[in-house]
């Protein structure tokens, strides 16, 4: 047999941007290696938690011999669609007792993304989105490989290190009517800026009146405020006005089910008829992608969602969290002042959800990599909940000599 591969001309492909420095991290052999690349929850130990309601959920499934490991059907599992229909939108969502909401369990936040885009290319007339700049750098791959044509809109000033209003209104304003526009609703992954309520409604309003069609990521609700109503109130507003929209969700962080891939794609329409028609059409887009969803997270998540006292205590092991990012952030700032670092920190403070947008450029990052052994995205961008209180005078050490010396 000939020696020579037919992939011999193959080239060798980067990491992933976000991914990749989980791959760096675990190469490391430094005691004081510290990841803060990915979005993932940590202790105060530094260890990956497993929520208590989880494991509560996963031992009643366990022991119910009743359960069975069958094919779900196409659209997944109708408990788990409905409650996860219920959480985004609220219990009493007239979109749902309407019959006006098509829900699919996908594969975590990137697969009901994923669906989402592809269902668009194939039964939508405009092939434009609008994603935000930054964004999460998975989002314009997802849309391109989908076959839609990915466009920016102004989202975030570094000189502010705020939300570009005026820019987001203008790009808006100025995008062809009709287009679909990827909006985070809560959180926003990698800036941490969000629109207050008051601007979400000038949004809204803007979107509406142009016909532009909302696509909303939702990676990350409970981890803004705490509050799982809350996070949802940008949703729920454009949900509010009778108007159509997307929604994708993701269990990754706010029930730390990173590794089940569960989540789910709802989208809300003006009536039952045409929701029929679109879930109909949705199980022809995943049927060749993947056949069917995996069974074991959606029976966790709607073991949980369906149990008042299980739903009540993870709301309680879902704010720790957010608490102890929000107390990582109090210490590093703390931390930073008390150093007398040059420039503002108070971002570190203002910024809400997993991440902090620190403003520090490739070179420094790079820089904090090699000699602090400090793992994070290249755009200055630092995982929170990877952050233990005993680690934040490295961190600081290291922002600090970074700053200071490249
Ligand atoms: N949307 C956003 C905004 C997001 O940050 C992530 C994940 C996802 C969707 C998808 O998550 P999933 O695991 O498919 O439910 N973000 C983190 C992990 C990653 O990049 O995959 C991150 O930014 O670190």
């Amino acid at each position: 047999m000939a020696s020579v591969s037919v992939f011999a001309n193959i080239s060798q492909a980067p990491e992933d941007p976000i991914l990749g420095v989980t791959v760096a991290y675990n190469k490391d052999s430094s005691p004081h290696k510290l990841n803060l690349g990915v979005g993932a929850y940590r202790t105060e130990e530094g260890k990956p938690l497993v929520l208590d309601v989880v494991r509560r959920a996963e031992k009643l499934l366990v022991s119910d011999i009743s359960l069975k490991k069958e094919y779900l059907p196409i659209t997944g599992l109708a408990d788990f669609n409905k409650s996860s229909a219920k959480l985004i939108l609220g219990s009493d969502s007239p979109a749902i007792q309407e019959n006006r909401v098509a829900t699919v369990q996908c594969l975590s936040g990137t697969g009901s993304l994923r669906v989402g885009a592809e269902f668009l290319k194939k039964h939508y007339n405009q092939h434009t989105i609008y994603i935000p700049s930054p964004t999460w750098g998975n989002h314009p791959k997802i849309f391109m490989m989908a076959g839609l044509s990915v466009k920016t809109y102004r989202y975030y000033d570094p000189a502010t290190r705020g939300l570009d209003f005026e820019g987001l209104q203008q790009d808006l304003s100025a995008a062809t009517s009709g287009s679909i526009v990827l909006l985070h609703a809560c959180a926003h992954n990698p800036t941490g800026v969000d629109p207050t309520l008051d601007q979400w409604e000038h949004i809204r309003k803007l979107m509406r009146s142009k016909g532009l069609l909302p696509f909303f990521d939702s990676a990350y609700q409970g981890f803004a405020s705490g509050s799982l109503d809350a996070d949802a109130q940008s949703v729920r507003m454009f949900v509010a006005d009778g108007g159509e929209c997307l929604a994708a969700q993701s269990y990754a962080k706010n029930m730390g089910l990173y590794g089940e891939r569960i989540g789910a794609l709802s989208i809300v329409l003006t009536s039952a008829d045409v929701a029929r028609k679109v879930e109909s059409q949705l199980k022809l887009v995943i049927r060749p992608m993947y056949s069917s969803p995996p069974i074991h997270g959606a029976s966790i998540v709607a073991t949980i969602l369906n149990d008042r006292e299980m739903y009540h205590d993870w709301t309680v092991e879902l704010k720790a969290m957010a608490d102890r990012i929000i107390s990582m952030r109090k210490q590093l700032y703390d931390a930073m002042c008390a150093k007398g670092t040059p420039g503002d920190w108070s971002h570190i403070i203002k910024q809400i959800g997993m991440f902090t947008f620190t403003g520090l450029n490739p070179e420094q990052v790079a820089f904090m990599t090699s000699e602090y052994h400090v793992y994070m995205t290249s755009d200055g961008r630092i995982s929170m909940a990877g952050l233990s209180s005993s680690k934040v005078t490295h961190l600081s050490d290291a922002m600090h000599a970074a700053v200071t010396r490249v």
